[in-house]
């Protein structure tokens, strides 16, 4: 048998669902329980766009830096170390935008949130499946702003690992943003222009979104852009703050690495493998260069490094130019003990083993007796007290 003479076809998605005794309609359930005019798409549209714009710039810069912590083997020998400021300049945007997406989330989610009183909860089973991704795209943005900002004041109240929860959570706030925005395109496009006359509580409540936006820019941005430093009241870091004027994220006392082995020595790895003494590497030509640590966490502060190139010391170990670098640092353990330098940085003439910090010899805090400072790379990877570099 078929059925191609029986009822009509009905799509699936299209089933209609029964709506809910009237009796449980009470509460923000009532006909008419929300009374603001702002409860509106055009409103809705306009922190929608803000909101979307930074979410995705978000995301987008976020992924750069996943990437450049842990390049896949396809992309690893292609990463640039330019322009010097390259990650400074995305991780910062990484953060603000991040930070601002919080009061625009804030009011995006005031202006829609009745719509989470809908009656009936469920028209159809398209309706709940929409329902359902505007739940994991308010959950998943929700979690992956509060994950992201307490990883920027290095707190972590929760048992699994951050930076995958973080990109994956981020998977699954785009995936949402970007199935929300197709879905609402024609309603989007409907108010996307202004209409004469404008809502003045409208206006109003924009003007109050924006001033909350700019606020909390101001007063953390200057954890990264120098002109700001002035107002970062709320940023985690000062970046002017801390010994050798840089602040510290692991300090040697937490590494176990205040002072120095007395044997120590750099181990080069490679064709011709040696070791250096203190001497020996101060008897080597010496390099300066200003470049920044631009931390993930959101801070960046330049200085001036001093010491002796990478490139050097790999080709004295006989390493061709298309050599990458393991670094391995004097730290008993922690997740940075050990990284990966691409190729592009290891012959880049301003990637140095920095000896010297701002003039000084470093400080422990720094990575004494010696630390990686390299262009255009998250600061997890400019490892400090170095005791080996092996040419891959
Ligand atoms: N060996 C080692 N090097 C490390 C770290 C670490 O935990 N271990 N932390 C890194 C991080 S997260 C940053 S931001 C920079 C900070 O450098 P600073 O303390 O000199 O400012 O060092 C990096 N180098
Ligand atoms: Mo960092």
């Amino acid at each position: 048998m078929d059925d191609e003479h029986s009822a009509p076809h009905r799509r699936p998605y299209a089933l209609p669902l029964p709506t809910p005794p009237e009796v449980l309609r009470r509460g923000p359930l009532r006909e008419g329980a929300f009374s603001s005019a702002l409860h509106e798409p055009r409103t809705a549209v306009v922190t929608g766009r803000l909101l979307g714009a930074a979410l995705l710039t978000c995301f987008l810069t976020g992924l750069l830096s996943h990437l450049l912590q842990e390049p896949p083997t396809w992309l690893r020998d292609h990463l640039p170390s330019r322009p010097v400021d390259g990650y400074r300049v995305t991780q910062g945007l990484h953060v603000i935008t991040g930070i601002a997406a919080v009061p625009l989330l804030g009011a995006k989610l005031w202006t829609v949130y009745p719509r989470l009183f809908e009656w009936p909860p469920a028209r159809s089973v398209a309706h709940a499946l929409e329902r359902l991704g505007i739940a994991v795209l308010v959950g998943s943005t929700l979690l992956e702003l509060f994950t992201g900002l307490l990883n920027t004041l290095q707190w972590y109240p929760w048992p699994f690992p951050f930076r995958q929860t973080h990109f994956w959570l981020g998977w699954l706030a785009v995936g949402g943003l970007l199935l929300h925005i197709a879905v609402k395109a024609p309603l989007t496009a409907r108010h996307w222009r202004r209409r004469r006359p404008g809502l003045a509580q409208r206006r109003a409540f924009l003007g109050a979104v924006t001033a909350s936006v700019a606020v909390v820019t101001l007063t953390t941005a200057g954890q990264t852009v120098p002109r700001l430093r002035a107002l970062t009241l709320f940023a985690p870091r000062r970046p002017d703050i801390g010994p050798q004027g840089l602040p510290v994220n692991r300090t040697a006392a937490q590494a176990g690495t205040g002072t120095t082995p007395a044997g120590w020595r750099l181990t080069v790895h490679g064709p011709r493998p040696y070791e250096l003494t203190m001497d020996d590497l101060l008897a080597m030509p010496q390099y300066e260069a200003e470049l920044p640590i631009a931390c993930v966490e959101g801070w960046s502060a330049s200085a001036r490094w001093g010491g002796v190139r990478v490139a050097d010391l790999l080709a004295r170990a006989g390493a061709p130019p298309t050599a990458r670098v393991r670094v391995t640092s004097l730290e008993a353990d922690g997740p940075y003990r050990v990284t990966e330098m691409p190729a592009a940085h290891a012959r880049d003439p301003l990637t140095l083993l920095a000896l010297r910090v701002n003039g000084e010899t470093l400080l422990p805090d720094h990575g004494h007796p010696a630390r990686i400072i390299a262009p255009n790379r998250p600061g997890v990877l400019q490892t400090k007290w170095v005791t080996r570099l092996e040419a891959l």
